[in-house]
């Protein structure tokens, strides 16, 4: 098939690409602004695979997006392009409210006036697939899970621009019948993840002896799911997801964070160069929290597991080990990115990183 997807040089964006053309030998056009968070080293096994395009382009510009419509023809689109840090929306809401909103209204646009120039045929089995993510249902408390029906209640500024990015892709679909279909994912772990986010900020910081940043008491809770279990339900959703239908994806892994960081702590003990301190846990370093720090996610997987036969095929000690192996493999991957962004202390809001020891 051939897909246009959005944001295809970030974590996620760029494992569906590989998945999309190493797997099923679909045509992909990827269309990416490489903003801070993008990385084109994340295409190098398909960036000369026939069929692989890269057009470097901002969502929020609608004469470019009109243009990659008329180029490409894609019969779907999966629509990744976001900003995605929380700690940086809280610091500054701006892209956010940009790119997630507006963003995807100029995107949903192009492809309602190119859907309407299809072909009955085509134009039947045209989809737009938003991808989005749990954090639109808020917090949960120590009970229940997140379905489909639950109601949203977004609490960061960065998940109120993704639940409103959400509500457009809807109302495109229902108003002008664009078939639109879509996800809400939980947290994404695994090879090619900026290290600003939990498990690749702790596996890089643990590999070079520094603090382990813990927000909080560490028992907040996340569902974790492993980016390519993630890339196979997206290419799933887009091909027999129901128009007009969402669906959640999750790997049914809850962890605390404080979990999480002692399960990276013991794998890169055990497989990872040895530290003259000892164990890595004595890195772990408590933290001013988060504000506005949604407390659990989990989400109940069961309509894409029952409709669309769709199973995580990683378990979380499985995928982490996995991911930590990587990392240790490709440093040429991370250091760069170490050397541009490290001084920056990442994964801290401002607050926070006045608070960290140096
Ligand atoms: O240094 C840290 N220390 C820490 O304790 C960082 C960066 C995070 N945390 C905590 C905050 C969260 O409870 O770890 C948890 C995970 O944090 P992030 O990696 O920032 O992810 P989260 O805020 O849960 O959001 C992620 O999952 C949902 C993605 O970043 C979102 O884009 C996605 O929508």
């Amino acid at each position: 098939m051939k897909v246009l997807v959005t944001g295809g040089a970030g974590f996620i964006g760029s494992a569906v690409c590989r998945y999309l053309v190493k797997t099923h030998g679909d045509q992909v056009v990827n269309v990416d602004k490489l903003t801070y968070a993008a990385n084109l080293a994340s295409l190098d096994s398909i960036a000369n695979a026939p069929g692989y395009h890269f057009v470097k382009a901002d969502i929020c510009d609608a004469e470019a997006m009109q243009a990659v419509f008329q180029t490409y023809q894609p019969d779907w689109v999966m629509h990744l392009a976001a900003e995605s840090h929380v700690d940086r929306s809280i610091t500054g809401a701006l892209p956010f409210i940009t790119t997630n909103i507006l963003g995807t209204h100029v995107l949903l646009d192009a492809a309602l006036s190119y859907w309407r120039g299809l072909s009955p045929d085509r134009a039947a089995t045209f989809r737009f697939l938003h991808v989005s993510t749990d954090e639109v249902y808020g917090s949960l408390g120590e009970t229940g899970l997140f379905t489909e029906d639950t109601a949203y209640d977004p609490r960061s500024p960065y998940s109120a621009s993704k639940a409103a990015s959400d509500h457009l892709a809807s109302a495109w679909g229902h108003t002008y019948g664009l078939p639109v279909v879509i996800s809400n994912c939980s947290n994404n772990y695994g090879p090619y993840h900026f290290p600003e986010k939990l498990i690749p900020l702790v596996i890089l910081n643990g590999l070079e002896g520094k603090a382990l940043p813990v927000y909080g008491d560490g028992a907040n809770i996340r569902d974790w799911l492993y980016v390519d279990d993630h890339a196979r339900a997206l290419r799933l959703i887009v091909e027999r997801g129901r128009p007009l239908h969402t669906y959640n994806v999750g790997g049914r892994n809850e962890r605390s964070n404080l979990e999480v960081v002692h399960a990276i702590c013991d794998c890169l003990d055990e497989i990872g160069p040895k530290l003259a301190e000892g164990s890595r846990r004595r890195l772990i370093t408590f933290v001013k929290d988060r504000p506005g720090h949604d407390r659990r996610y989990a989400i109940d997987a069961a309509k894409l597991e029952n409709e669309l036969g769709w199973r995580a095929q990683e378990t979380f000690e499985t995928g982490l080990r996995r991911t930590v192996q990587w990392y240790l493999d490709n440093p040429g991957w991370w250091e760069p990115l170490r050397a541009r962004y490290g001084g920056q202390r990442l994964g801290l809001t401002q607050t926070q990183a006045q608070q960290q020891p140096a």
